[in-house]
């Protein structure tokens, strides 16, 4: 196959525009005809029309008349070389089979009903267009289908017409006034039912909110209506933006490739980020729906009113919606939590994506699949990225440059230079060494240092590196904040110093050099410093500090992360400990340090979602994150031994916190058992404590499989329960999922959850129960969200993928060539696992290498799983 390389230098300014473009869909059983007509105006006039395409193409016309054109089914490119020099009207008709697309982009088909996913490219599996998102256009979709079968007809805007037609079909008709891309465009055609709200503008604008899902799925839906108001008021709060449409609609579908779609008044959402009660939700997946609900809403001005030039600018919208959705669920519960469960985030799954093959750029350079590029460096990184503005310029000078951003951009595509240039402009500042953060990949490192002058000046000396990428081996020195504090090594209290002229007890150092000293005057005592607070850059910090110093952080820090950082980093050096220890075949250390810590944290007077978050041990891929000749087994078990010598220490302090958080959970009236940001901080503190409590002593099994239906008053209980006795090797762990997943049969989204449990044991028999639930009733390979629970969480399962016979990898390799059948996307983000590959230990590696040249030499591989497993083995 033919290998295209598309590269942000090559890019060109559209030679045609599009002022108008109204779509005609009529909808069939079997297929639907598609008639589009575009008013098209030269930009270079000359030049040849080149229209984006790989539907059946029924018919193409210009100006009324039938014209020749090239056809390069390969590259999805249809030329016409003799075009008007003037305005023209390109109309094109073509024929589409929902039912068999399953790759779900485009228009396919899901439970009966029509839906769209077009970005980043589907729209070309519709029409035949410029699809690019530096063409904006105004549209009006004209639907019509079987009043019966089809009685929703859905398209972006507002509706402007509808009514009957003969042989009992209908048609409606509606009108975006907003120009847009393709990428925005959406519809969709079924049965649904409705559940409608409104939301009053503070400019006094009522808009109709509505709700498209099943019948059965009604009860589910108010938490996620609530979630889309509070984002509504909150972005006109903090950002001053107001939504500009009568309506917005949200509908909802179980097949869908991602979490949601932001698509113009019409936004798309998986099921998994729309339904939730409390039988059925975790707190964990309200916060999710209260998230991703408002990034899409977020969208409709960062990303939807000002959109990206080209596909490179992805982090424009993406990093700056990913910063403020993390904002809005801030500024709505636990604002320092939260910044930690993104620290998290960051360092499990953007931390070794930058470590990697695939590393790449906020703003990548190149891509050959663009679905490959949505990914936790654009999203993840690139909100970092957009919060070290906001840290640079404060809160008053984010928002000014906001300001500036819509004032040249609204309505425009524009790049991610624009965003800096507004930010830069609005504070008369100077960004321009900001720009690196955009063209070079990898973790910086900090190395840091302090001292005490006899002066009684305290230096830190600051060294940063850049490690280099696949893509580029030198790197220059970036501009970042590095927040930081000292603490009175005797005491812990916060100690003032001079910077700046100031008298201040925190500063943001900036950093601009390979090395810097930053003199913070004054000190005139022993101190330890707090560096890199609320976690101010996406950077790997080394500081040689003590473990009776981070104790002393990790005791009296006043700030949220670094106190959880001095604890990560001290279980970090104890699995490293006990990893040396186990590689050695010696006794395994005692840790007396750090059990005197964790013995600090469990009594601490901390709110108990924190608690929960400073107990926890970091993944294993935290562990080995810039490590060579991994051996993940031994990490694995140098976690687990560590996790067990906690939960014997102190048996009896989490037997009393499981207690009392479940005593606290039941206090203060209301409904009890439902969400709300509090009592489900002392159900994670609750469900931690179960899992520790268990591993301390597995018999109390018995106890669980005997109270199970007594104890399980919402998903949050059930799951604290079913995931702590999830690796137990007895039958009681067998009985409980199974009764788990006959109770939620029907339910599709709990059936999720099952499928997770199972590819996520540790039991020694994981595989075979993975291979018995794909052919579990309620198992579906082409349902996304199916793959992704049972095969997703089996590719993040340490001892199980990482098999020494090799298995695991086997396993995911057959997978990944079944699924790139029928959806590439999907496949591409489960070959992923094998991303770790070159920094294995030599027999692994062999193993996952020949697995990865299995992949890469199938006839007929997509290019999306084919740029992956090209990048791994290059
Ligand atoms: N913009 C979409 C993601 C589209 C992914 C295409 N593979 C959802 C979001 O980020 O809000
Ligand atoms: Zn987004």
């Amino acid at each position: 196959m033919t290998k295209t390389v598309h590269y942000l230098k090559d890019y060109q300014a559209p030679a045609y525009e599009v002022c108008q473009t109204d779509l005609h869909f009529d909808i069939f059983d079997g297929h639907t005809l598609v008639r589009a007509r575009l008013v098209v105006n030269p930009k270079r006039a000359g030049e040849p029309l080149v229209l984006d395409g790989s539907a059946q193409l029924l018919s193409l016309k210009i100006d009324g008349e039938t014209v020749g054109f090239e056809l390069d089914p390969a590259n999805e490119k249809l030329t016409v070389r003799q075009v008007p020099s003037e305005s023209f009207v390109v109309e094109v008709e073509t024929r589409l089979l929902p039912s068999e697309n399953k790759s779900l982009m485009g228009l396919y088909e899901s439970g009966g009903n029509l839906f769209t996913q077009c970005e980043p490219e589907g729209f070309r599996k519709i029409t035949y267009y410029t699809d690019r998102p530096d063409v904006m256009s105004k549209f009006t979709t004209t639907i019509t289908a079987d009043k019966k079968r089809y009685p929703v007809l859905l398209s972006n805007g507002n509706k402007t017409g509808g009514g009957n037609l003969s042989d009992g079909r209908h048609w409606v008709k509606w009108a975006d006034p907003f120009a847009k891309p393709s990428y925005l465009f959406a519809l969709v055609a079924g049965g649904f039912a409705v559940t409608k709200d409104s939301f009053t503008t503070r400019s006094g604008r009522k808009v109709a909110v509505e709700f498209y899902t099943a019948e059965a799925d009604k009860p589910k839906v108010p938490f996620a209506i609530e979630s889309l108001k509070h984002a509504m008021k909150w972005d006109e709060t903090r950002f001053s933006l107001e939504y500009d449409l009568d309506m917005f609609m949200v509908v909802a579908v179980g097949d869908f490739n991602m979490g949601a779609m932001e698509n113009k008044g019409l936004n798309i959402f998986n099921t998994k980020y729309v339904l939730a009660d409390s039988r059925t939700a975790t707190d964990a997946d309200f916060e999710g729906i209260e998230s991703v609900i408002g990034h899409e809403y977020f969208h409709n001005w960062t990303g939807n009113r000002v959109t990206c030039r080209d596909w490179f600018q992805l982090s424009l919208k993406e990093g700056l919606t990913v910063f403020r959705d993390q904002e809005f669920s801030g500024d709505r519960a636990g604002r320092e939590v939260r910044r930690i469960e993104n620290v998290r985030l960051l360092r499990q799954h953007q931390f070794p994506e930058d470590a990697g093959p695939t590393a790449h750029p906020v703003r990548p350079a190149s891509y050959e699949e663009m679905n490959n590029f949505y990914t936790m460096t654009v999203y993840e990184k690139g909100a970092e990225v957009v919060r070290m503005y906001h840290t640079l310029l404060g809160e008053e000078g984010f928002q000014k440059g906001m300001k500036l951003y819509f004032q040249r951009h609204d309505g425009q595509a524009v790049t991610c230079d624009d965003f800096r240039a507004a930010m830069a402009d609005a504070n008369e500042t100077n960004l321009d060494r900001f720009a690196l953060w955009y063209s070079q990949a990898g973790t910086p490192v900090l190395d840091v240092s302090g001292r005490l002058k006899d002066n009684g000046d305290y230096v830190l000396t600051v060294r940063q590196s850049i490690p280099a990428t696949p893509d580029m081996a030198e790197k220059q020195p970036m501009m970042m904040p590095l927040k930081v504090a000292l603490l009175d090594a005797e005491s812990g209290v916060q100690t003032a110093f001079g910077y700046q002229g100031g008298h201040v007890y925190e500063a943001v150092l900036v950093l601009e050099e390979a090395e810097q000293e930053f003199v913070l005057a004054g000190v005139g005592r022993s101190v330890v410093p707090s560096l890199l607070r609320g976690f101010s850059a996406p950077v790997h910090l080394n500081y040689p500090y003590r473990n009776e110093e981070l104790a002393l952080l990790l005791s009296h820090d006043t700030d949220a992360f670094a106190r959880w950082e001095a604890a990560q980093t001290l279980y970090r050096r104890a699995v490293a400990a006990n990893e040396y220890a186990l590689a050695q075949g010696l006794p395994l250390p005692g840790h007396g340090g750090l059990l005197a810590a964790v013995g600090y944290v469990l009594r601490a007077d901390v709110n108990p979602a924190f608690k929960t978050l400073l107990l926890q041990v970091p993944s294993e891929a935290e562990c080995w994150a810039d490590r060579n000749e991994i051996d993940p087994l031994r990490v694995h078990q140098a976690r687990e031994a560590l996790l067990d010598l906690i939960a014997r220490t102190y048996a009896d302090e989490i037997a009393g916190l499981l207690l009392n958080a479940q005593n606290q959970e039941e206090q203060g009236g209301g409904e009890v058992y439902e969400y709300d940001p509090d009592r489900a901080g002392w159900r994670a503190l609750r469900n931690a404590m179960r899992a520790l409590a268990l591993r301390a002593e597995p018999e109390t099994i018995d106890f669980i499989a005997l109270e199970y239906d007594k104890m399980a008053k919402n998903m949050t209980h059930e799951w604290g329960m079913l995931s702590a006795a999830n690796h137990h090797e007895s039958d009681k762990r067998n009985g409980l999922l199974a009764k788990f997943a006959a109770k939620f049969a029907d339910d599709a989204l709990v059936m999720d959850k099952y499928f997770t449990l199972v590819g996520s044991s540790r039991r020694s028999d994981t595989l075979q129960q993975v291979r018995t639930a794909l052919n579990h009733p309620k198992f579906s390979l082409e349902n996304p969200n199916k793959a992704r629970s049972l095969l997703g969480s089996f590719s993040r399962n340490v001892p199980h993928f990482h098999a020494e016979n090799g298995s695991g990898y086997a396993f995911i390799a057959e997978k990944v060539l079944e699924i790139d059948r029928f959806n590439p996307q999907v496949a591409a983000r489960l070959v992923q696992a094998f991303n770790i590959c070159n920094k294995l230990e030599p027999k692994r590696r062999a193993l996952m290498t020949a697995e990865l040249q299995r992949i890469a030499a199938q006839e007929g591989l997509s290019k999306d799983v084919g740029e992956i497993a090209g990048k791994i083995l290059a």
